[in-house]
């Protein structure tokens, strides 16, 4: 390839959903503008954009659910549904004039670490062909809940019904009437299980594990609140506060003292009884593991729904799928027309890492394999210069609002930025000490925590029982800690430095 084949970048982003446009955003007001934001989808938004399952909703307060940079007075409910959510972040994006360097349709498909050159050399391919990035830096936003998971069930390739995944709802199946069966419990399945009791003929739910489940704290906004977010200086800011330090408090029972979360616990057995009549049903839906050990879900709907006539709690677990009907192991055949796999994303392999060669030559993904999946402040990996995770290793909340840790890694990532430029630095590259010293901390903060005491299996854990997904501590502890680019803890390098002299900057 010749130096005329690329297109040069400083800043090069994967993805344009709640992190990937947080970077655009702060880069430009920094000055940064030469990027491009590289996004596979054909608008911005991410999860946001390609969640459209009827029922969906954030199950993180409204208040706390947008960026701290752009509050919005006009929520409609203290729980968004997806809907409002898309478009908040399609405004957002078109009112800071960053969008003309947004690049849709378009997916990253390799990036190679090119050492001589101490630069990105990443690959494009879309909706304009083949294109080759060269980029100082690379922020990668890829979503941590962006590539659907299909369950391997055999037989599932030969059903002839309607068959789709909850991230990837086809909206031309009409569902009045049929028969229909959902697999999985977890926070979609929840969310559209009631929406499709009211329409289906039969609903058949494969339960595999019960999810805890309490009761939604609903409530429309009225004209009078939203001109006082609006209007009122500090009103929607001591709300948003206010709903920051309730959530926050959970962090005790998960991540320190699981029998805090019993009173969570009553609420939710509270919020069984309540929903359902039928005392064997009620058995079936009750977990059998701590409280928050599992992602906490909540909703009103979701047990009336599963106690309507028209439903069926189905835990034999299952055997096989036929062209027309599920299996379940206790040998009983359900035949189904619509198939809806509500099984979750790829979570502890993240899909990208796949895609990413470092100095040494080997994908991040090899190197996750041999050393677990694991980042410096859940932002940077050693191998792998200047480039910046945001949503990545142990940032995942089960508690609190994803964009909280957005804005914390978007601080330090511009941080680093500025650094490089005042110190003239080509490269920063976390030390392997300073990833071990972080993740080894973090490992022995998540032993006594509910994720790992709690008496569950769960998403968050990878194939060795590690948690590589979440945060165990306070997000304000987090933010504290992105506040600052710690340049101590990198290998740098500087402009026009041979490469092999390396070193670490003096603390
Ligand atoms: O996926 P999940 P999700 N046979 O992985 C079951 C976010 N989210 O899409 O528990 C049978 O939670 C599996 O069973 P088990 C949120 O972070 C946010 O629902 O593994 N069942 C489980 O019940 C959430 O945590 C919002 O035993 C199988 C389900 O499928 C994340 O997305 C809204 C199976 C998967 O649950 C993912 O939620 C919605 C098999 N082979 C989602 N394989 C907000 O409101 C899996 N299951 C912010």
């Amino acid at each position: 390839m010749t130096t005329a084949d690329l297109t040069h970048v400083d800043h090069l982003i994967v993805g344009a959903g709640f992190g990937g446009l947080c970077a655009a955003i702060k880069l430009d007001e920094d000055g940064e503008r030469d990027f491009v934001v590289i996004e596979k989808g054909s608008g911005v938004g991410g999860t946001w954009r390609d969640n459209t399952y009827p029922g969906a909703a954030c199950d993180v307060p409204s208040q706390l659910y947008s960026y701290s940079f752009a509050l919005n007075p006009d929520w409609s409910m203290s729980f968004s549904p997806q809907p409002e959510i898309e478009a908040y972040i399609k405004r957002v994006a078109e009112g800071s004039g960053t969008l003309d360097r947004f690049v849709f349709d378009t997916a990253m498909t390799d990036a190679t670490w090119d050492e001589t050159q101490q630069r990105w050399l990443v690959q494009t391919e879309g909706r304009n062909g083949k294109k080759t990035y060269a980029a100082t830096t690379v922020i990668a936003g890829p979503g941590a809940l962006s590539e659907p998971k299909l369950p391997e069930i055999e037989g599932i390739e030969g059903f002839q019904g309607e068959i789709f995944h909850s991230a990837k709802w086809d909206h031309d199946v009409d569902l009045t009437g049929k028969r229909v069966a959902v697999i999985g419990t977890g926070a979609s399945a929840i969310q559209i299980v009631p929406e499709i009791q009211k329409k289906a003929g039969r609903l058949d739910v494969y339960q595999r594990t019960a999810p805890w489940v309490l009761p939604r704290n609903e409530h429309r906004y009225t004209k009078l609140e939203k001109a006082a977010f609006r209007h009122v200086p500090g009103v929607q800011r001591v709300a948003r506060a206010a709903v920051y330090w309730g959530l926050e408090v959970r962090v005790l029972g998960l991540a320190m003292q699981p029998k805090l979360t019993m009173a969570h616990q009553l609420k939710a057995q509270g919020n069984i009884r309540r929903g359902i009549k039928d005392p064997e049903l009620r058995r079936k839906v009750t977990p059998d593991y701590t409280l928050g050990c599992k992602r906490t879900l909540i909703s009103n709907a979701y047990y009336p729904a599963l106690d309507a006539d028209n439903v069926d709690v189905i835990t034999a677990g299952i055997d096989r799928v036929t062209d027309n009907a599920i299996v379940t192991k206790d040998g009983t055949t359900r035949e189904i027309d619509v198939l809806v796999v509500a099984t979750g994303f790829y979570t502890t392999d993240l899909p990208i890492a796949h895609h990413i060669t470092g100095s040494k030559g080997r994908t991040m993904a090899e190197r996750f394999a041999e050393v677990g999946m694991s980042a410096y402040k859940g932002t940077t990996v050693p191998e792998f210069p200047n480039l910046f995770f945001v949503v990545g290793p142990n940032t995942g909340l089960g508690h609190s609002s994803m964009v909280y840790m957005i804005e914390s890694q978007v601080t330090y990532v511009r941080d680093a930025i500025r650094t490089m430029r005042t110190n003239g630095y080509a490269t920063v590259e976390p030390t392997e000490d300073a990833n071990s010293a972080w993740n080894d901390d973090l490992q022995d903060k998540m032993a006594n925590t509910v994720w790992s005491e709690g008496g569950c299996a769960s998403w968050y854990l990878d194939k060795h029982g590690r948690n590589t997904t979440l945060w165990p501590s306070f997000t304000f502890l987090f933010r504290h800690l992105t506040s600052k680019f710690d340049v101590d803890k990198y290998a740098v390098t500087a402009i026009d430095q041979p490469t092999s002299n390396q070193e670490s900057v003096p603390a």
